[in-house]
């Protein structure tokens, strides 16, 4: 595609752009794209989000997804949980998404278009934070640079890939709740003294790492029976914070909570520190040993919040039929939690972030065995 066709005004028809998108089963897949289209959307949402501040401010009711990673039919799964009649989820809830779109999976295109396709057609209701794998350094190891050549060559390849992730540096890094629940991708560090500190990062920002702040709310991993600050070793970017990082942050920023994504959680999502910190984590069967749950986290307007469970799915267990029997299944399931409440046990399961999507290799995880963790997914269904 010669140069002078990506530097035409953006028209494109967005209707036709979001039926392709609307519904895994009656859409053709793997969606095919135009080079241009793909450029002319990402200047839009370029021009939408530089009109946004970094730090969201969103109203309830809403849906919170964390971690998608290129599971495209997941995301449709996510949306037909809230369907009603033939009107499609997407089109009745609000969402927060908290990054993560692209990477280890297969369809990290699909994701991100989607996504950002109704960004434009409904701009209030999808709210997409930036995610660590949101980053030309990241992505371009961890999958995404190489979908992206595979589908479109290399020269074309690299030149989408690269409109992609000039796109990513205007998304938002975090968002507010009703102005008390607080939500990123990481988590929080030490820069992080008032809500202003967020509001003042300026983006575009091309590399997040560069500012102590923004790195942190990409990166940052809570940790169990810690206090303060501790080098996060593991990922070998940012810190580790602590329970008493977290009681005295909802303090100071008169916040109720914080939620976040970034590790993958066997039954999905999992609280920490008293009920004042949650991860969800939103692509069921991530690692595929494991048989990890998916899930989303809603809020109602009277800020109660709840979980809807994804169980993973596989190819003999094709139809939508399925998904909803699961769904069912799993959302009675998980009643609604009232976050007031600290004394509910859930499964705190964590795994490491391992270098690549090896699901062979087990070390690299920690905690429990796969076999634990079922035994503590049966038992929370109580
Ligand atoms: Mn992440």
């Amino acid at each position: 595609m010669p140069s002078s066709q990506i530097d035409e005004p953006f028209e494109f028809d967005l209707n036709e752009l979001l039926m392709r998108h609307s519904d895994f089963n009656k859409t053709a897949f793997p969606i095919s794209y135009e080079p241009e289209e793909i450029v002319k959307v990402c200047r839009r949402v370029k021009a939408v989000m530089a009109e946004e501040p970094t730090l969201l401010e969103v109203s309830p009711p809403l849906v919170i997804v964390g971690d998608l990673h290129g599971q495209y039919q997941d995301l449709h799964r996510i949306f037909s949980c809230f369907s009603e009649g033939r009107v499609r989820g997407q089109q009745l809830q609000r969402f927060l998404f908290l990054g993560d779109y692209v990477d280890r999976g297969s369809n990290g295109l699909e994701v991100i278009m989607c996504l950002m396709i109704h960004k434009l057609a409904y701009p209030g209701m999808f709210n997409l934070l930036r995610g660590n794998h949101e980053s030309a350094l990241i992505n371009r190891i961890y999958g995404f640079h190489d979908e992206m050549v595979q589908r479109f060559g290399s020269s074309l390849g690299e030149k989408l890939w690269n409109t992609l992730n000039e796109t990513f540096t205007y998304f938002p890094l975090a968002a507010l709740v009703h102005k008390k629940i607080l939500c990123m991708h990481g988590g929080v560090g030490p820069a992080l003294k008032s809500l202003e500190d967020i509001r003042n990062i300026e983006r575009p920002l091309d590399d997040p790492n560069s500012n102590e702040l923004s790195c942190a709310l990409l990166w940052a991993d809570p940790m169990r029976n810690s206090s303060g600050f501790t080098v996060n070793g593991v990922r070998g970017v940012s810190v580790y914070f602590g329970e008493d990082v977290v009681m005295k942050l909802c303090d100071k920023l008169k916040i109720d909570m914080i939620v976040r994504a970034h590790q993958v959680m066997q039954n999905g999502y999992s609280f920490f520190c008293q009920r004042k910190l949650v991860t969800i984590f939103s692509a069921p069967n991530y690692y595929p040993d494991k048989r990890n749950l998916g899930a989303v986290m809603k809020i109602e307007v009277d800020l109660r919040v709840g979980f809807i469970l994804l169980q993973p799915t596989y190819k003999h267990q094709k139809g939508q039929r399925h998904f909803l029997e699961e769904f069912t299944k799993h959302n009675n399931d998980a009643e609604y939690a009232n976050r007031i409440d600290p004394d509910r046990d859930l499964d705190q399961t964590t795994y490491e972030p391992t270098p690549t999507q090896n699901t062979t290799n087990t070390k690299s995880l920690r905690s429990k065995t796969a076999n634990e963790s079922g035994s503590s997914s049966s038992k929370r269904s109580k």
